[in-house]
């Protein structure tokens, strides 16, 4: 190794005592789950395409009509019985953010085209459950807006969906993940929900996650229902230090999950379309519960 190698890396450890740890790990997880192919996100020529609508609910929680996009696979058919994924969207978003910003469909399509996918329903819904508070409005005023999604997503969303569309109505057909603020309503409604939904993913979730210690009630009741646990933060991400506490509880108290480092990753959308790549391809898969029993 040459010097100026060596001296780099000296000031590193000294600048950062554990990115060391990190970056080892990092290494290893990046191995499990590296960076998307080339063009993964990219609309490719000559395959079947979805359709992505916008649906308006009734939501008797707030007492008003409400947005959401619904994203139905290529071929979808009433005929087929088809999981669902509810994924949320972060702090300054609504339920078109990740349409936006985070091509779901055309990653989706990719790989259901490569068969490393199954096909299933994905519901973008605005995870601020109000009349008339936007992404616009200041933050404190709409924190409880997204804490009151929880009653809305489980009462009047998930039920609106289970009757409008050719869907698995059981735990272990409904996901939850989502982005930043959406991954710690993911984390916080997933865990606290082990009867609604046995898929949970949480990408660089924010604070308002619940604190370790609040998020599982019974390790035990929900290492047995979980299917897929999938924690993941970029190592760059101000709020790296949330996943990790999360998975250090996990850890701790045994239960499996998948925790993706993503080395260099920032709080951005080239590590959450990441995410619902690999995600995509755990998510009611049988697989991956096996996967997940010989983790570490
Ligand atoms: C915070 C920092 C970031 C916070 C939320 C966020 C609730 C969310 C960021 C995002 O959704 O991108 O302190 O508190």
């Amino acid at each position: 190794m040459s010097y100026r190698i060596l001296a780099v890396a000296a000031c590193a450890f000294m600048a950062h005592p554990f990115a060391f740890m990190f970056a080892q790990s990092g290494e290893t997880k990046a191995e499990k789950f590296p960076n998307p192919p080339k063009d993964y996100d990219k609309k490719r020529d000559g395959i079947e395409r979805g359709k992505l609508e916008t649906v308006e609910y009734d939501s008797a929680t707030v007492g008003a009509k409400r947005k959401a996009r619904v994203y139905t696979p290529p071929g979808y058919s009433k005929d087929t019985k088809y999981p669902v994924l509810y994924l949320l969207h972060g702090i300054g978003g609504d339920e078109n953010e990740w349409a936006r910003s985070g091509a779901p469909d055309v990653i989706l399509e990719n790989l259901y085209t490569d068969k490393k996918a199954m096909p299933m329903i994905v519901v973008l819904p605005n995870g601020r459950a109000s009349k008339d508070l936007t992404a616009r409005d200041p933050i404190p005023k709409q924190s409880p807006a997204f804490a009151a999604f929880e009653k809305e997503l489980l009462t009047d969303l998930i039920p609106f969906i289970e009757k409008t569309y050719s869907v698995k109505a059981d735990r272990e057909s409904r996901a939850i993940a989502g982005l930043s603020m959406g991954g710690g309503q993911s984390l916080n409604f997933g865990l606290g929900n082990l009867d609604t939904f046995a898929w949970v993913g949480g990408f660089s979730s924010a604070p308002n996650t619940k604190r370790p210690a609040d998020l599982i009630k019974d390790h035990a009741e929900a290492s047995k229902k979980l299917k897929l646990l999938y924690v993941a933060c970029g190592d760059k991400d101000g709020l790296f230090r949330i996943s990790e506490g999360v998975h250090k509880m996990l850890d701790e108290n045994k239960v499996p999950h998948e925790y993706r480092v993503i080395p260099g990753g920032g709080h951005d959308f080239k590590v959450w379309k990441s995410d619902l790549y690999h995600f995509a391809q755990l998510v009611f898969r049988e697989s991956a519960s096996k996967k997940k029993g010989t983790e570490e």
